[in-house]
């Protein structure tokens, strides 16, 4: 049988994935063979995932990147589903609750199901950020976890994380940012989001999102060893004797890849790339503004506007990958992959639907 053709990212705007670069794919396929679940065996990919966590730690500002604990998880969600269970494991309760707002991504409500907790969602105020009253009014004692979103999946939000780091301490619970997506685009931008700006506990930054690493490539990061070590389960026949990982095998192509396009882009590479992405978002959401959309100021490169249904339907039909959000608006994300080229041949589509 011929081999189908995998998707082209030409007209892909609504993905929170990009094409890899090219040293990412060399370095995954030639570490497609190993298992970094077994750092004893496959000694040469456990000191890459190594170099990763450091790299990443790096990106998120730790005052010591060395000292920095974590792993390359399968994405986001089993960072943020390893972030509720190393905070539950943690807390001295029985009923654990979990604090996370509205705007936070759906993998908590898994990790809540998975894990027994209670999800105490709170509301965001009307530029789509945290309400910290909400939060000040949602934890109690039973509370292990209160988490902050630094670059929300719908509308590219970043929390005010030093307040709820600090609502959290106060409340004796741990912080958790969730910097999937967003990691990759933070340091060059003025936010307060990083191990450095609050004293965040863990951390999710994916390689596989801005990071331009090949799937798959999530990044859990933490403070310190401990929150990892609440993770940890013996595994007696094996070389080393416990695992903090969530999944048993894991991807050494993943590993391979984070470390070879971080290694290639940081910082200069990255830099370039948001700046790029954030001069392509503020102009297509001028040219949605001049045509009358009601367009959310973007603040990292992820553009919402109000659409009508009719139009959205006849772009997806002639090829445009488009999402929208819950309330259903718009969505572009101006992921790397994402050219001014592409952004115009999609406005002169939609000026074609709209005569
Ligand atoms: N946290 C945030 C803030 C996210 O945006 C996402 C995913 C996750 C966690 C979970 O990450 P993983 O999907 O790696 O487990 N955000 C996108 C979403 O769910 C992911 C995505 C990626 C969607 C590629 C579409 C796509 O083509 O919408």
């Amino acid at each position: 049988m011929q081999q189908p053709e995998p998707q082209s990212f030409d007209r892909v705007l609504s993905s929170m994935c990009t094409e890899p670069h090219p040293a990412a794919r060399e370095a995954g396929e030639r570490f497609l063979a190993t298992n970094p679940g077994d750092p004893a065996t496959y000694d040469a990919v456990a000191s890459l995932e190594e170099r990763a966590v450091e790299l990443l730690a790096t990106l998120a500002d730790h005052p010591t990147p060395t000292e920095a604990s974590g792993y390359v998880t399968s994405g986001g969600t089993e960072a943020n589903v390893q972030a509720v269970r190393s905070a539950r494991n943690r807390h001295d309760a029985s009923d654990v609750n979990v604090v996370v707002p509205e705007s936070g991504h759906f993998s908590f409500h898994k990790a809540a199901g998975l894990l027994d907790v209670e999800l105490r969602t709170v509301p965001v105020d009307g530029d789509y950020r945290t309400r910290t009253d909400a939060v000040s009014a949602a934890v109690d004692e039973s509370t292990a976890l209160v988490v902050g979103v630094a670059g929300s999946t719908e509308y590219g939000r970043v929390d005010p994380i030093p307040e709820l780091t600090r609502i959290a301490h106060d409340a004796g619970a741990r912080m958790h940012v969730d910097a999937a997506w967003g990691g990759f685009i933070l340091p060059f931008t003025g936010h307060e989001w990083s191990f450095d700006d609050a004293a965040v506990d863990t951390l999710t930054i994916d390689p596989h999102k801005f990071g331009q690493a090949a799937v798959p490539a999530g990044g859990l990061l933490a403070r310190d060893a401990a929150a990892l070590d609440a993770l940890a389960v013996d595994t007696p026949y094996l070389e080393t004797r416990s695992q903090a990982t969530l999944t048993g095998t894991r991807s050494g192509a993943g590993v391979a890849g984070a470390v070879a396009a971080m290694e290639a882009l940081w910082p200069d590479g990255y830099r370039d790339a948001v700046k790029r992405a954030s001069g392509n978002a503020d102009w297509l959401a001028a040219a949605l503004a001049d045509r009358g959309y009601d367009v959310i100021e973007p603040e990292l490169p992820l553009v919402a506007a109000s659409f009508p249904e009719p139009e959205f339907d006849a772009l997806r039909e002639v090829g445009w990958k488009i999402s929208r959000t819950a309330s259903g608006e718009l969505r572009v994300v101006c992921m790397p992959h994402v050219t001014r080229g592409a952004l115009r041949a999609f406005v002169a589509d939609l000026d074609r639907i709209r005569a």
